[in-house]
């Protein structure tokens, strides 16, 4: 056998597999007489998120897509049918802004990009399913994102309102919430400012409830499904009115401590909050509170969340409100720590208990007042003095903040209440006098999905002089986006299609007078949001995708992808699937039954994210030319737990490509020569392999795995002259998810087979076998070593006890004190308690 030359082999069998068809998921004709059907075999979309055509693969690419790969060769291996669909997020800002810097037409650099991409894409040796691909960018694809867009209108999901908009003044466009991170563009980093502008939007927060509550019922990472509560913001609190000295006018506060209400000492509500202006003639200072609103207007709201210690703000002198359960009076601040969007753009400040309020009490020297006793207290204070007899409560948390609940004090008849029985029985009373109920409210805002850019779907509605806003009739799909040579962005806030005046100008469907195209374009995630439904059938011209195809493929089980993704693109496919299911159109309202998160690579020095804006990638086809797309892949399986990443190591990738010379020359040694029948030597070893491996790799341990092949390895050339064919063969199984080339020249040419490695079913293991392993169990008395046995794998407490028992060294440990405790940890240790 000649020397192992990864850049021969590669190519060869890519070629072959793509001939064959090999990775096409198909239920009718097979091309390949060496194919099993679709038929009898469980369906599985593995899914990973398709990239933005941003030039190059990089390694974070490599990352993404070749260790789920390794994933779904082996479920393939275990009788699924596996689909691995690849596509591209074509459309949107990242592409646009790149063409731009390129001086190129949008187009142009995405389709020269997508044709790059794919070809680097193939070189990977992954099991994509091309004849599946999806392009956002392709008008038979977008079509089906208007159409989608028409539903959600005409359902009352999608509404055009006035709202206040982060606006990134260098991209020229409106961003969602989530596409501001700490007050600048997710984008390109430019200070977002705030804009009142009218925008098209979805009604994400009809399904705020659902999208907590369905979090139960899926297997998301923790830190996701965390994230995505976190990002809903779901508060359980109390809505509260405080009335107001001049007739008819009240301030209603949202809280979420309701069992703190006795100790408010004033009220302070947002600028923007209306009921300032409306009270103009009865403000004594109006001049003062005028120009702190003006201020504060210039400020975005992450400013103002930022600017933690330096609170500002100003008494509405004249106004005051009437505590309801004490009738005494609260004086009223304007001041911008309180955001006119939240709650009910008002709060009632618990200095004594509330950080912000309490930094405002001691700047502006307002009174504070303490009603909840830190439960590490209750005990002291009980003791000092008698509690009824309304002892001094300013006992040493003087100057401190308390935040956490407690016991209440300083609150009349709820004295003595825990905050929480106390929360419900304040809010009953309030209730019985009508000035409160109980509320929830949520942090979540409905998504801004109206983009003033060229480079994205055309919003499918008309604007009527006569009729105001007209769906596009959907037999009028796709609304196409018309080629305009001068595509930049405009300063006004108004989309370059407003340029194209022969597309602009259309007839009003409805009532036939002219009318114009709305000119925005839809948000890239909007895109994103439903493509996995496209897979299941992405060629149909008649609908989004067959209720049939869709039956069978979805929701997705598997979805692997970057931690990056928590909220935005998960969330917005887990809104469109609900609106999609209240409509109809499925049956299942959770797109993603499974998620799993990978990590990012760092630099060689372990410390930095590798990425080009650094200068310290790693160009993987440079790699791939010199070590071959296996090593490659088999280097970033082993680098460490694939939910964490790790460094990029060069000498780690050698040492992997030396491995896989290592194989390549046992094989090419032994094959000939072995003999039929399987080693007796290694069958335990063999057996267990099999077994670590494939549920390492279930498990998406792909480190373990890799090192179990070298363990393996190692036993191989010890013992290689007991090697059969038969364990050859499985060795080659258990790589080929891994290294799919080498297997597959191991496979056909050495091993002698007809049909592909790829096409063969994971090698079976016997437990029984395994059983036979003897492990080494330690023994330890009172957490000391003092002896340790041979023992059969897998024996149960009660044997290895007898066993230990017995033994002379333990014996004399113990001598005649009692056992109290047996420790037991299944094939490794014991431990007796005496
Ligand atoms: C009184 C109080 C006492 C509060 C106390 C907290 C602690 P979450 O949990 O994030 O929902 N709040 C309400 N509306 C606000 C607004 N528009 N801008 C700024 N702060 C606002 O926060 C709810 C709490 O945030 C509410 O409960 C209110 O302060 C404040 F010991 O009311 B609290
Ligand atoms: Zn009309």
């Amino acid at each position: 056998m000649p020397k192992y030359n990864p850049s021969k082999i590669e190519k060869k069998w890519q070629k072959y597999w793509e001939k064959e068809g090999l990775h096409e998921v198909r239920t009718r004709q097979l091309r390949s007489p060496f194919l099993k059907t679709g038929e009898g075999r469980k369906n599985f979309m593995l899914l990973v998120e398709f990239p933005y055509p941003s030039g190059n693969l990089h390694m974070g690419h490599w990352y993404a897509f070749s260790l789920p790969d390794v994933y779904g060769r082996y479920l393939r291996m275990q009788g699924y049918n596996v689909m691995y669909p690849m596509g591209f997020d074509a459309f949107g800002l990242p592409a646009e802004n790149a063409a731009i810097q390129h001086n190129t037409h949008p187009k142009v650099w995405t389709k020269k990009n997508i044709a790059q991409m794919t070809k680097q894409l193939k070189s990977m040796g992954a099991a994509f399913d091309w004849s599946r691909k999806v392009e956002t960018i392709d008008p038979s694809y977008y079509k089906w994102t208007q159409w989608i867009f028409l539903q959600l209108y005409k359902a009352g999901l999608a509404y055009r309102a006035e709202t206040k908009v982060n606006w990134c003044p260098k991209d020229k466009t409106v961003l969602a919430n989530e596409q501001v991170v700490a007050g600048a563009c997710d984008r390109c980093g430019t200070e977002v400012v705030q804009k009142d502008l009218t925008q098209w939007m979805f009604r994400i927060t009809d399904f705020k409830d659902q999208l907590i509550d369905d979090i139960a019922n899926i297997d998301w990472p923790e830190m996701t499904k965390a994230a995505q509560i976190n990002w809903i913001g779901r508060s359980e609190g109390a809505l509260i009115e405080f009335s107001l000295n001049e007739p008819n006018k009240a301030i209603d506060v949202f809280t979420t401590r309701p069992d703190t209400l006795f100790g408010v000492t004033y009220l302070v509500v947002a600028p923007e909050h209306p009921l300032v202006d409306s009270l103009k003639g009865k403000i004594e200072n109006w001049d003062e509170v005028k120009k702190y609103i003006d201020q504060a207007a210039r400020k975005t709201e992450l400013q103002r969340i930022s600017d933690v210690k330096d609170k500002t703000g100003v008494e509405i002198k004249g106004i005051f409100a009437t505590h309801p359960l004490t009738d005494e009076k609260v004086p009223v601040w304007v001041a911008d720590y309180v955001l006119a969007h939240y709650g009910t753009g008002a709060v009632m400040a618990v200095p004594a208990h509330d950080e912000r309020d309490f930094d405002f009490a001691k700047k502006f020297n307002l009174p504070i007042k303490k009603v909840i006793l830190p439960p590490a207290l209750t005990h002291i204070y009980q003791n000092i003095e008698s509690k009824a007899a309304g002892a001094p409560t300013e006992l040493r948390i003087e100057s401190e903040c308390y935040t956490e609940e407690g016991e209440l004090i300083n609150s009349g008849q709820f004295n003595g209440l825990s905050s929480e029985e106390a929360r419900k029985k304040i809010v009953e009373a309030l209730k019985e006098r009508g000035h409160g109920n109980f509320q929830r409210t949520y942090r979540l805002h409905d998504w801004i999905l109206s983009r003033q850019r060229y480079w994205g779907a055309p919003i499918p509605m008309i604007n009527c002089p006569q009729c105001g806003y007209v769906p596009v009739p959907e037999e009028k799909l796709p609304v196409k986006l018309p080629p305009l040579d001068d595509y930049l962005p405009t300063d006004e806030g108004k989309s370059p299609l407003a340029k194209a005046e022969k597309w602009l100008q259309v007839k009003c469907p409805k009532c036939k007078g002219p009318a114009q195209r709305e000119t925005d374009t839809m948000d890239t995630f909007v895109d994103s949001s439903w493509y996995y439904l496209r897979y299941a059938d992405p060629i149909n011209d008649q609908e989004f995708a067959s209720k049939d195809s869709i039956k069978q493929w979805l929701p997705v089980p598997m979805y692997v992808g970057g931690a990056e993704h928590n909220t935005m693109h998960l969330l917005y496919s887990r809104f469109i699937t609900k609106a999609l299911a209240r409509l109809g159109y499925l049956e299942f309202n959770e797109p993603f039954a499974g998620r799993r998160n990978h990590g990012v690579i760092l630099d060689s020095t372990g410390r930095a994210k590798m990425s080009k804006s650094k200068g310290n990638t790693v160009d993987p086809d440079a790699e791939v030319a010199q070590y071959g797309a296996d090593s490659v892949r088999m280097f970033l399986a082993f680098m460490g737990p694939y939910d964490q990443g790790g460094p990029w190591d060069p000498k780690g990738l050698i040492g992997i490509h030396r491995f896989i010379n290592r194989i390549w020359n046992l094989f090419s040694a032994h094959a000939v020569t072995v003999k039929d029948d399987p080693s007796e030597d290694l069958a335990i070893e063999i057996n267990k392999y099999i077994k670590e491996l494939g549920e390492d790799i279930r498990d998406m341990k792909f480190n373990t795995a890799v090192s179990s092949l070298m363990k393996l390895l190692n036993v191989f050339e010890e013992k290689s002259h007991t090697l059969g064919k038969p364990d050859l063969e499985t060795y080659c199984l258990l790589l080929a998810p891994f290294a799919p080339h080498v297997a597959e020249e191991i496979w056909m040419n050495v091993l002698d087979h007809k049909e592909s490695v790829h096409l063969q079913d994971w090698p079976k293991y016997s437990e029984e076998v395994i059983a036979k392993e003897s492990v080494t169990i330690v023994i330890q008395v009172n957490g000391r070593f003092r002896d340790s046995i041979q023992v059969q794998r897998g024996l149960s407490e009660e044997e290895v006890k007898k066993i230990v028992l017995e033994r002379e060294k333990v014996k004399e440990h113990i001598g005649d004190r009692e056992i109290k405790k047996f420790i037991f940890v299944k094939d490794k240790l014991t431990n007796l308690v005496v």
